[in-house]
């Protein structure tokens, strides 16, 4: 089983609220249609979910947060996340959607739930969920970024590999020389970056990959503009691009 994340950076054009990167989402989802065994798909929020986050000031932290921002950054998910359905549905694939809601209660994955995604994941359809706003309780809400979706799958299904589809190559040693790092070992990176994203960007990303690989899995930063390479490293384990190798695999 492979556990992909397509970035918000990747399938959104960051700089203009509101927009996809339809062509982007169709070469991935071509990509994906390559892939052979089962696959469970995560996206994120990019200009859609980030964009109203951002206006409503709401973050990862359990907070009452303007009740009208809740609904809009939601609907603003479901919207991205009907761009990615279409495109999947388009190229024959067969997506299967499952927002976050249906695997969470509060901040914590409800166990069975999850397992059930893997069945519906090995059973050919393609479960596809997202980062979104969710309810915590005690009129309290807080904004679930995908990577710690990734991370909570990660935990539960113990994928084969867990791709990270970004707008980059992968993780850079240097910002100004673009100096791609090829694998790392145990290790986190400290990088820096611009912070856009409520829930952290990069950094968010390099925290969570390493948090997966320390549970002994393999996690590939890959450059989503290039699908062939997610296929790469699925297929013939070859990684164009940033791979956190787990220990089991070392
Ligand atoms: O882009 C956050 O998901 P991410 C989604 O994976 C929202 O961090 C609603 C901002």
């Amino acid at each position: 089983m492979i556990l992909i994340k397509l970035g918000g950076s990747i399938i959104t054009n960051k700089e203009k609220p509101l927009s996809a990167r339809r062509k982007t989402v169709e070469n991935l989802t071509k990509g994906l249609k390559k892939i052979n065994e089962p696959i469970i798909i995560v996206h994120g929020g990019g200009s859609y979910g980030h964009y109203w986050s951002v206006k409503y000031d709401m973050h990862t932290k359990e907070r009452k947060y303007d009740l009208r921002g809740v609904s809009i950054v939601k609907n603003s998910m479901i919207e991205l996340n009907k761009i990615i359905l279409d495109s999947m549905i388009k190229n024959k694939l067969n997506p299967y959607c499952l927002p976050p809601t249906d695997f969470m209660s509060g901040n914590k994955p409800i166990s069975k739930k999850i397992k059930e995604i893997e069945k519906i994941s090995k059973s050919g359809l393609i479960p596809v969920t997202f980062g979104d706003a969710l309810w915590y309780g005690q009129k309290k809400t807080y904004i679930l970024s995908g990577d710690r979706i990734m991370t909570h799958l990660a935990k539960a299904l113990e994928p084969r590999l867990c791709v990270f589809a970004l707008n980059e190559d992968g993780l850079y040693s240097d910002l100004k020389s673009k100096k791609l790092i090829h694998e790392l070992q145990g290790e986190k990176p400290d990088i820096s970056e611009n912070k856009m994203d409520v829930t952290g960007g990069m950094t968010r990303k390099v925290e969570e990959a390493s948090k997966i690989s320390k549970m002994g899995l393999n996690v590939f930063l890959v450059n989503g503009n290039k699908p062939d390479r997610i296929v790469k490293a699925v297929k013939d384990k070859t990684f164009e691009g940033t791979l956190f190798r787990g220990k089991r695999n070392v």
